[in-house]
């Protein structure tokens, strides 16, 4: 599938360990129903699904994501992603990665996490689609989240880079969106806000009407 940055704009992500009642399935099918214009699959931690399993479900959840035509990306799992025919993959700061995913692929959506300059400093943004900057806000959903920047990183990130693709990232919610938007962010991307959310639907048209 090829890119375009308006899929950044209501961009969940979730594992399995993120849901608590009910399935993962259900709530992405719901997100879907109500718009959500990308999403990535993040199996991580001690109670996530591992081997045959984790790709029985990667499988579902793509499955579910195809019928909207809506980018199923992989966290991490370069492997997982090839061997399934995810849309894309999404890495942390390890280009190793993106080099073994685009020599054994191609017109895929290749996402890269960036939480300072630092890192965008030292990344190369060749083959890279967009960047999840974050941690914006204080985040309890991944454990080795760095210091959160707060809508000024988005900003000086905008200003650093005018044309590359931003997704914001980390403890965001209907209240932080408009200013995130403001400075320059293409799109946010949420783990909680949407897996403890009581009215899926709500929250997913709220954030679309921000962006649309
Ligand atoms: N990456 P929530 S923060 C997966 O800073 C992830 O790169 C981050 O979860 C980063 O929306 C984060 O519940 C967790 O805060 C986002």
């Amino acid at each position: 599938m090829k890119f375009e940055r308006e899929q950044l704009r209501v961009y969940f992500i979730a594992g399995t360990q993120d849901v608590k009642k009910g399935t993962l399935q259900e709530k992405l099918k719901v997100a879907l129903e109500a718009g959500i214009t990308m999403f990535q699959f993040r199996e991580k931690g001690p109670s996530s699904l591992k081997g045959e399993d984790k790709e029985q479900e990667a499988i579902a959840l793509m499955k579910l994501c195809n019928a909207y035509h809506v980018p199923f990306i992989v966290n991490d799992d370069v492997e997982l992603a090839l061997k399934i025919g995810a849309d894309g993959i999404h890495v942390g700061q390890d280009d190793a990665k993106i080099e073994s995913f685009i020599s054994k692929s191609h017109n895929k959506i290749i996402g890269l996490s960036i939480s300072n300059f630092q890192e965008y400093d030292q990344s190369d943004l060749t083959h890279v689609d967009y960047i999840g900057v974050g941690p914006v806000y204080q985040t309890s959903t991944k454990r080795d989240a760095k210091q959160p920047g707060g809508v000024e990183m988005i900003r000086r990130m905008r200003n650093y880079d005018e044309s590359i693709p931003i997704v914001a990232i980390g403890g965001i919610t209907e209240e932080n969106v408009a200013s995130l938007k403001k400075n320059g962010a293409d799109g946010i991307a949420t783990i909680s806000s949407i897996t403890h959310s009581a009215n899926i639907e709500n929250t997913v048209s709220r954030y679309l009407q921000y962006f649309n």
